[in-house]
């Protein structure tokens, strides 16, 4: 067995953001580049010998490549045994799922999750710990101080590994096991739903269309919806996972999923619809002619979760991110359990998850999930939304309106200003932080200003703080702006503003989010400066 000790210099730019390393293809593609990254990883988590890992990605260009890499590493760190997706596949969820069924030290997925793909597209790596969930911020913070000091790494003199048949292989000392990809995910998914009563609204002539974006979710939505659910063949579209997501944008929402979107509100439109983006995580419902924004997705998930069997002894709690709208925290205080206000990404779910603090929790960046994995998981939130179906038989759009009779709608958007100049977008930020004192108290037209902060939050679980989370302007009436930097994008800075406003009224649900939005939009632009201190007259994306 030929280790090699492989002397290297530090990359400055290895700090993990929101959601992992994600950089351009070119740049993993410098020599030592994505060597560093992993070394830093082995070193950081410091597995007992003969640990077992977990590695899979979203199929994307570079995937192929970084599996053989991080195999013979892992190999020349004392790793006993590493479980690989069959071609390097898992989605994020499936890879969550693996870890802790299988019980593994922890995992790598690679992925840029929504961010699209291809040779000048978007590569990304992240570890995820022995409770399946993406690493903690101290772990991750941990890599990039080792990343920065970097002199070395260690890597097996070997050949490749075949990786597309089922097989069990050894690289030196490790165990290489190819395991398949899909099946122990969708035998989670068919413990948590009731599969026959799903199959019975499937047949009874109830039509869906499944947007897989040609990623990772193909196979997976094509077993579980028309294999094991008997949905028509072809009720899963762009099922075929391709290395550059088709040229596409693999983002599940009405911008970036418009094929979908067309045929929902088309003239034959199906029952439900929905998609999943690069690495399966996210979600988009959709009605007939219908959207279901990610804030109510969740809250609707809350307020029905009992109809599901996974489900059936109710939620322990729920929590959803900042940014997320407040409707979950109405249905929380409805069923009386707590409701956590989490800073943006998925980290910060899992310590309450662990600790049995919560069931259900969200984000409005089209991501749910539960504590039967530790990511959010795309085809999880549509098989539960096709269960309720299956339940409660009334329309997508019935049910949400439902909702809003009883809990009030939350109108809500997020305007996206991505590839702004850095400094153009922390001129906002300073901008607005700056005036925090003029703000507070003051009345803007129907709005009155009742505190600005820049969040911070203390893990409930082990007391650790994340500050500087996103600028909050909140008002009396329980509206908010929120302006926050984007931790994912990898070009440039990406400004995100959330606006919500809730309305208890039933006579004004039917609005549009822009209409009913309309002054509180105008109202941060006004404050932001953004659109003078940008040079940008519209966001890039409205979800
Ligand atoms: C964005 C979203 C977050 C999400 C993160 C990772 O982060 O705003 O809510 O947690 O992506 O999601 P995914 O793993 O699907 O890429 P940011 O920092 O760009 O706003």
């Amino acid at each position: 067995m030929n280790i090699r000790t492989v002397s290297t210099q530090p990359f400055p730019d290895q700090k993990p953001g929101t959601s992992g390393l994600r950089k351009k293809v070119p740049t993993f593609q410098q020599p030592h580049y994505l060597e560093n990254f992993v070394q830093s990883i082995f070193d950081s988590i410091a597995a007992p010998q003969g640990a077992t890992l977990v590695l899979g990605g979203d199929g994307r260009y570079y995937n192929r490549v970084a599996i053989q890499i991080i195999l013979k590493m892992a190999a020349a760190n004392g790793f006993g045994q590493v479980l690989v997706g069959r071609g390097g596949i898992l989605s994020t969820p499936a890879a969550s799922c693996v870890i802790r069924k299988y019980r593994t030290f922890g995992g790598i997925i690679l992925s840029a999750s929504h961010n699209p793909g291809g040779p000048d597209g978007d590569f990304g790596i992240k570890y995820n710990s022995g409770n399946g969930g993406p690493a903690t911020e101290t772990v991750t913070e941990e890599i990039y101080a080792k990343s920065k000091g970097i002199a070395s790494y260690r890597i097996l003199d070997a050949a490749d590994v075949p990786v597309d048949q089922l097989a069990e292989t050894k690289l030196g000392n490790m165990k290489v096991k190819i395991i398949d990809p899909v099946s122990d995910y969708s035998e989670l998914m068919e413990s948590l739903f009731d599969f026959p009563a799903i199959s019975t609204l499937l047949k009874s002539g109830f039509k869906i269309k499944f947007d897989a974006m040609h990623a990772v979710n193909g196979p997976y939505a094509k077993e579980i919806l028309e294999r094991r659910l008997g949905a028509p063949a072809g009720s899963v579209m762009n099922g075929v996972p391709l290395e550059d997501f088709g040229g596409g944008h693999p983002d599940p929402n009405l911008t970036y999923a418009h094929d979908l979107v067309e045929i929902m509100y088309g003239g034959e439109a199906p029952d439900f619809g929905a998609a999943s983006d690069g690495d399966g995580d996210r979600n988009m419902i959709l009605g007939k002619r219908f959207f279901v924004t990610p804030s109510d997705s969740l809250a609707l998930l809350a307020a029905n979760a009992t109809l599901a069997r996974g489900y059936k002894q109710g939620l322990a709690g729920v929590a959803r991110s900042m940014p997320t709208s407040a409707a979950v925290d109405r249905v929380a205080k409805a069923l009386d359990i707590p409701c956590y206000e989490t800073p943006t990404g998925w980290k910060f779910f899992g310590n309450l998850m662990d600790a049995g603090k919560v069931t259900l929790c969200g984000e409005e960046s089209f991501g749910t999930g539960s504590n039967h994995v530790r990511e959010k998981d795309g085809l999880w939130a549509v098989l539960f939304w096709l269960n309720i179906l299956a339940v409660r038989k009334q329309s997508v759009e019935s049910i949400v309106r439902e909702h809003w009779e009883k809990y009030g709608r939350n109108f809500y958007s997020r305007y996206d200003y991505e590839g702004l100049p850095t400094e153009a977008a922390n001129g906002v930020m300073q901008h607005l932080r700056e005036n925090f004192s003029l703000l507070t108290h003051k009345q803007f037209g129907s709005y009155a200003v009742e505190m600005c902060d820049d969040f911070s939050y203390i893990d409930p679980v082990d007391g650790s703080l994340s500050k500087g989370q996103g600028l909050r302007i909140l008002f009396s009436d329980g509206s908010r702006i929120i302006f926050r930097l984007s931790g994912t994008g990898t070009e440039g800075a990406t400004l995100r503003m959330y606006l919500e406003a809730f309305e208890a009224d039933v006579s004004r649900h039917h609005l549009d989010a822009q209409e009913a939005l309309k002054e509180l939009i105008r109202i941060a632009l006004d404050i932001s400066e953004l659109q003078a201190r940008t040079g940008r007259d519209q966001p890039t994306v409205i979800t």
